[in-house]
């Protein structure tokens, strides 16, 4: 299948993030993305294509235009007020604080425009999220055009990101891009499978009230893992999307047996709801040795992923979400779409 990459993604560099109340060396690199590309060539995974330029349209379908235009100026704003290294948000309005935005403080948009601490706004993240969202659509694109599946090998990832808020190392929201797109060009039902260790909570709020995307994740349980506000069992859907929406939350420690167990349960509602094409937020961070999260999935366990998703045998769009072990990222993302590939040879 098609490998859709800029090298624009080397742009957003933070050098460090604040986790556990200490500054550390940042776990959304560049070099996530790097292992990625060489491990996929390496795999022969197939041929890799640039994105196309697909402007702001696609974006603003699914994103406030004032959030938009606030990641296009933050880190200008950040630095031109004497500030060093990347901008970040520091106060929120709490829930009796109104939360119609009436600063133009710097540091009221930021808290405005954002759900945590650990996202930092550098001086290229605006060109890579942008890049990063037209590889979606690049790849939303070669499937409409009639192949089978395409990798879009986002960077920085999406499914945090809402309408009109950063978080969880996301800006743009990739998957819910792609699948807008998707719709608009003529897919009537579109499903999102979210297999990243976190909730994607974005994507999830994006399409709540919708039936025409439905939205399945498999994540550490929210009750002890991060996103924590959002990927509870009970949240289904409201309005026209009742029933559309599925989470699986599994506990901490939670290994192939478990996993593979929810993924039948996610596919299986997914073949119910009958779509034309499927988007598969691809994050890696279940992997036993990821630094941030707490599932058991070995490297071997990866092309099983594959294989379970090929059996749907639906067009499909793979994106990349998280994923923090940067020595074994590059075997399990191409251990996944090998798996699809070749599901009889794995
Ligand atoms: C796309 C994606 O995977 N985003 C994940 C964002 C997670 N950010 C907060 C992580 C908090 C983890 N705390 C555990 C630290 C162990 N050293
Ligand atoms: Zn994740």
């Amino acid at each position: 299948m098609k490998i859709v990459y800029s090298p624009r993604h080397r742009a957003h560099h933070a050098r460090q993030e604040i986790n556990r109340g200490e500054l550390v060396p940042a776990h959304e690199t560049p070099e996530r993305a790097e292992a990625i590309l060489s491990a996929l060539q390496s795999a022969g995974v197939g041929l890799v294509v640039p994105p196309e330029d697909f402007g702001l349209d696609p974006i603003l379908r699914v994103h406030d235009a004032g959030y938009v235009s606030f990641l296009q100026e933050a880190h200008v704003r950040w630095t031109a007020s004497g500030r060093s290294g990347a901008a970040i948000p520091m106060a929120w309005p709490a829930r009796d604080m109104p939360r119609v935005l009436r600063s133009t403080a710097l540091d009221a948009q930021l808290g405005h425009y954002s759900f945590d601490i650990g996202t930092p706004i550098t001086a290229g993240t605006w060109d890579a999220a942008l890049a990063s969202a037209h590889c979606a659509l690049t790849a939303a694109d070669i499937v409409r055009s009639g192949e089978p599946a395409a990798f879009a090998l986002c960077r920085p990832p999406g499914h945090h990101a809402g309408h009109d808020y950063s978080g969880g190392y996301c800006y743009l929201n990739n998957a819910a891009i792609a699948a807008q797109h998707l719709r608009e060009s003529g897919q009537e039902r579109v499903a999102i499978l979210d297999v990243d260790y976190h909730h994607g909570n974005g994507t999830q709020a994006l399409f709540y009230n919708r039936a025409d995307v439905f939205y399945a994740s498999i994540h550490g349980d929210p009750a002890s893992e991060y996103p924590y506000y959002l990927g509870h069992a009970d949240e289904t859907g409201r309005d026209a999307g009742a029933g559309h929406n599925l989470n699986l939350p599994l506990p901490v420690g939670s290994g192939w047996p478990e996993w593979s167990a929810a993924l039948d349960t996610a596919l299986d509602t997914i073949a119910a709801h009958a779509p034309q094409a499927l988007i598969v937020s691809l994050g890696v961070d279940t992997f036993a040795g990821d630094p941030i999260s707490k599932f058991r999935l070995e490297t071997a366990h990866f092309p099983q992923i594959g294989q379970h998703l090929a059996a749907l045998e639906l067009p499909t769009v793979f994106l990349m979400e998280g994923g923090y072990a940067v020595a074994a990222i590059g075997r399990n993302v191409a251990g996944v779409l090998g798996g699809f590939q070749q599901p009889d040879r794995q």
